[in-house]
């Protein structure tokens, strides 16, 4: 990392008295802002303190090129105290910046600056707790001065700043760095700050070495997470590196080079796979608690690739813009060999990766940092791994020892009419119930997708299945089934002992899924596969029919049916899993900016909690009944189960309610250390559905609900 950092190198104490003076400053400013609806803190107050601070900065250009007798002339003394040849010039410069207020922030070097900073920011999306703020600094980013009107840079005028620390009481103002921006001279600035730390920036503009104008504001130290495609070159490959490192450096290593924040890809697998693989029930998924901890999950994810390397943040991937442009999965940016790694197509795409075309191997990442990835093994919870060993849904039986993505020709990617959608649910429970499934589930349903469609084959030759579309939609559904039987107890995964992987086709796969011995559970067995598969998809819906079902489901080749590591419990083994789920965080936190909901009350019973209210609970019955524990996780203070004792009775870290508080963009008290670059979805605009526009529907929300809170 290029650091351009110039500290100033005396008169601290003197810097430290009147920063102390300015913090307060500051502090007063902020509380009574909190009437002020929308502008930024420097204006008056700020100006007024300008009386201090400018002096001091003036100090710091002085040792540069400048001489105290112009510094101290400044503005008011006019040009009359001008004695040099630009004298005429000077003075048409000056009636070209009038008295106007300088607009400015800063930007990441290589990047656009923020649109909630720029002059035409819009007045809905916006973060409340940034009100006060001019810019964000992003940790040990090269950042540099925007302004607003870039013309006058062509005009010759030179913009030197100064930005010091605010955050520390003590000590104020002994962490300061210049930067300058003229035409021919841009000095970025690079600041290993804490996020939440706050700076003052002091801006100096002048013309032929005389200050025409000044200003004063603050800025706040944060990570900006930005859509994937749009990182720079640079970023995005310091970016990768540090989330390969979490493949590529075991646990202990790690956390005794990076310290506790690192976490080795194990750590985040059994995480995820822990809480999702349980027999009861889905912990994290199917239920209110989907959204808060996948953005707990991220988050600690993103830490862990920040201890590695500070200047990085968790990008997301917006693959409704993939939708919208038509991309199809294997298309997308996102599968490259720069970034996770390109996705390899089945021979038919009909019938996607089968046995006779398509051979398992040929499923692993074939290039990039992740080249043929390998599965986990399952070592830690004996009963959450699959039947070959490794890390995988018990009801998964993907005997491959590689990655496996068996994603097919498809574009199916949730689209902007799902975001549009999904926006405008008013009701706090449906929204948060919905978030798992239109707006998400198909982005790993088409990458993980499914191998093995053409072991259907003999059941559609005994009228088993109706047609070949029925196949596919049975095929494409059947991971989903096999965890429905498990979840109920009616199928169990095969010993490890009794399964084996010779290679990776069909005569060299040999296991089988274990059926209940009880004269009632499989009477039970038939019943859910007849719910589950369904009367629609079969030619004749009679008992002959359904026992053919469960001979193939216990017997036959049922089990060679199998999902892709991005459709299951251990998901967060692919690493494209992580970029998915602030997209959704993104939508909501758009939500509220736009009004939110009217009633924000956690349902506490029934399936409004989660899916599997009623369910086995196996600690304490066979009987199915509301079992508190099923829904753990997706009540609102719940936590994740605790991963890293493999308690099922406890829970670590952060609630759902204090995650989904702490991300309200609404909230004052905001903790997230990171933003979001954009809120917009500008590109679902001028779609052919208009209904997708979101400039309108960020107008209309928002007006509903400010006509709505003043009844
Ligand atoms: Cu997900």
């Amino acid at each position: 990392m290029a650091s351009t950092n110039q500290r100033p190198n005396s008169s601290q104490d003197f810097l430290g008295r009147k920063n102390r003076h300015d913090y307060e400053a500051i502090v007063n400013y902020e509380s009574e802002d909190d009437t002020d609806d929308d502008d930024n803190v420097l204006d008056k107050s700020a100006s007024d303190s300008f009386q201090n601070i400018s002096k001091l900065v003036l100090v710091f250009i002085i040792m540069g090129s400048l001489s105290l007798l112009i510094a101290s002339s400044v503005v008011q003394t006019s040009t009359s105290d001008s004695n040099d040849d630009t004298s005429s010039d000077y003075i048409d410069k000056i009636s070209l910046v009038g008295d106007e207020v300088i607009t400015f922030t800063l930007n990441r070097v290589d990047y656009e600056p923020l649109n909630m900073f720029t002059e035409d920011k819009s007045t809905i999306v916006k973060y409340t707790h940034l009100k006060s703020y001019y810019a964000v600094i992003e940790p040990y980013a090269d950042m540099e001065l925007y302004l607003d009107d870039d013309s006058l840079i062509s005009e010759g005028f030179v913009y030197e700043y100064t930005i010091c620390d605010y955050s520390k009481k003590t000590g104020v103002g002994t962490d300061c760095y210049t930067g300058k921006y003229s035409s021919n001279d841009s000095q970025s600035i690079n600041i290993a700050c804490n996020p939440f730390d706050k700076y003052q920036i002091a801006l100096i503009e002048s013309y032929a070495n005389i200050q025409t104008r000044n200003v004063t504001g603050y800025a706040l130290c944060q990570y900006v997470r930005r859509e994937i495609r749009t990182l720079s070159d640079i970023d995005l490959s310091d970016t990768m590196d540090a989330m390969f490192a979490i493949w590529d450096i075991a646990e202990e290593d790690g956390q005794e080079a990076y310290g506790e924040n690192f976490h080795s890809e194990i750590y985040f697998a059994e995480a995820h796979n822990f809480n999702a693989a349980q027999v009861d029930s889905d912990h994290i998924h199917e239920g209110m608690g989907f959204l808060p901890q996948h953005i707990k999950i991220s988050n600690i994810f993103e830490l862990s690739m920040q201890a590695y390397n500070p200047a990085v943040s968790l990008p997301y991937w917006d693959f409704t813009i993939d939708n919208k442009e038509e991309l199809m999965i294997s298309e997308s940016p996102m599968f490259t060999p720069d970034t996770f790694g390109s996705i390899t197509l089945p021979v038919d795409s009909d019938w996607g990766w089968t046995y006779s075309n398509d051979s398992i191997a040929d499923s692993a990442i074939p290039d990039g940092r992740w080249k043929l990835l390998k599965a986990d093994l399952n070592t830690k919870y004996d009963d959450l791994g699959n039947s070959f060993g490794y890390m995988r849904g018990p009801w998964n039986y993907n005997p491959s020892p590689y990655i496996s993505r068996f994603t097919t020709a498809t574009y199916a990617l949730p689209s902007c009419s799902s975001y549009s959608m999904w926006i405008q649910l008013d009701d706090f429970v449906d929204f948060m119930n919905i978030a798992p499934f239109a707006p998400h589930a198909s982005t790993h349903g088409g990458i993980g997708s499914v191998y093995g469609c053409d072991m259907f084959i003999p059941l559609l030759d005994e009228g088993l299945l109706k047609n070949e579309p029925y196949l596919f939609y049975t095929c494409k559904k059947w991971g989903f089934y096999l965890k429905e039987f498990y979840r109920s107890s009616l199928i169990s995964r095969a010993d490890t002992s009794d399964c084996n992987v010779d290679s990776l086709d069909y005569d060299g796969i040999s296991c089988g899924i274990v059926c209940p011995t009880d004269d009632d559970d499989l009477a039970a067995l038939l019943t859910i596969i007849r719910a589950q598969v369904r009367t629609t998809v079969v030619t004749t819906d009679n008992a002959a029919t359904w026992k053919a079902w469960r001979d193939w489901l216990c017997e036959g080749d049922a089990y060679r049916v199998f999902v892709g590591d991005h459709l299951e419990s251990a998901s967060p083994s692919d690493p494209s899993f992580w970029p998915i789920h602030g997209t959704l965080e993104r939508l909501y936190q758009l939500k509220l900016m736009v009004g939110g909901f009217d009633d924000t009350t956690w349902p506490t019973e029934g399936d409004d909690v989660c899916d599997k209210y009623y369910c086995y609970e196996p600690d304490i019955s066979t009987e199915k009944g509301n079992y508190t524990n099923c829904c753990y996780g997706h009540y609102e203070n719940d936590q994740l189960l605790d991963f890293i004792n493999s308690d099922v009775y406890a829970g670590v870290g952060d609630t759902n309610k204090e995650v989904m508080d702490n991300t309200d963009p609404t909230n004052k008290f905001y903790s997230m250390p990171y933003i979001y670059d954009d809120l917009m979805w500008s590109h679902c605009n001028g779609s052919e559905n208009d209904d997708d526009n979101f400039a309108d529907i960020i107008e209309k929300l928002y007006d509903e609900n400010s006509r709505r809170k003043r009844r």
